[in-house]
């Protein structure tokens, strides 16, 4: 081994210190444009790719590698860290308001749960404020970039699943959930929806939720972003496969908007 090399090497040295650095300058230059071809390749390559709402094919696939990371690992596990109420602002901004028309009728609302065998219940506001009622003060955070202490009180979504038989629907992956108009829509997996703070709310700061806020319910889930709290909730269903979510169809949002 050790013979070969220094063949190679008395090979090469018979060059002159100055061929020496013509070569390496060569090399250098030749391996610098190379790069840079190939550079100019992969992104033209890419720019080519068939897109999903503006974006290349690529990206997006990272993207569901890091949403199949995160939605393992972030959605039952931790707790979103929770505030006196005394913290809580009173003046709530109001955001989306998708699937919140002049035209709805709160006296007709009821919530259509629609079960695994397909048949539906129609539950009242009565009946769900007969449940347990918890109260949550936390950061809601906007996607867009703005973020509020606020108060919700509502029933645990787990709780409520109990009390109205949905045992064997807790067993799917997902809950989708829409407005009466289905204007909004969003997809919830389910580990998501049965953590310990995430509510079905009918009250903010103690008081009935306003129109505004989603009356009569809406979905408070702290360890989501803003966009997966659908105000108004018109219709529950379950599936296994991804029930179709606004924003994530729309704009490519990450499907999950863990946090
Ligand atoms: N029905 C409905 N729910 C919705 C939205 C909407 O447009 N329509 N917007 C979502 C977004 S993007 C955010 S940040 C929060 C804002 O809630 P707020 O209006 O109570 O601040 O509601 C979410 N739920
Ligand atoms: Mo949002």
């Amino acid at each position: 081994m050790a013979g070969k090399r220094s063949i190679l090497f008395s090979k090469s040295s018979g060059l002159s210190t100055e061929e020496l650095i013509r070569k390496r300058t060569f090399w250098s230059f030749f391996i610098f444009f190379a790069l840079a071809a190939a550079g100019f390749g992969a992104w033209t390559l890419l720019q080519r790719q068939p897109s999903l709402n503006g974006v290349p094919k690529p990206f997006t696939a990272v993207m569901r590698f890091n949403e199949s990371i995160f939605s393992k690992t972030l959605s039952d596990k931790h707790l979103a860290k929770e505030y006196p109420v005394s913290e809580a602002v009173s003046n709530v901004r109001v955001n989306g308001d998708l699937g919140m028309n002049d035209q709805f009728d709160p006296s007709h609302w009821v919530l259509n749960v629609v079960r695994k065998q397909g048949d539906t219940l129609h539950i009242t506001l009565d009946q769900i404020k007969k449940l347990p009622k918890t109260d949550i003060v936390f950061n809601f955070k906007c996607i867009e970039g703005w973020s509020q202490i606020t108060h919700w009180g509502g029933v645990k979504f787990s709780t409520f699943m109990r009390a109205f038989g949905l045992n064997d629907e807790t067993g799917l992956k997902y809950v989708g959930l829409s407005t009466p108009d289905k204007e909004y829509y969003v997809g919830i997996d389910m580990p998501s929806a049965l953590h310990p703070q995430t509510l079905l709310c009918y009250e903010m700061n103690g008081v009935a939720l306003p129109m505004n806020q989603g009356y009569p319910l809406r979905l408070i889930i702290p360890v989501k972003y803003g966009v997966k709290n659908i105000k108004r909730i018109g219709t529950m269903q379950f599936s296994d496969s991804r029930p179709p979510d606004y924003w994530s169809d729309k704009k490519g949002y990450d499907y999950f908007s863990g946090l």
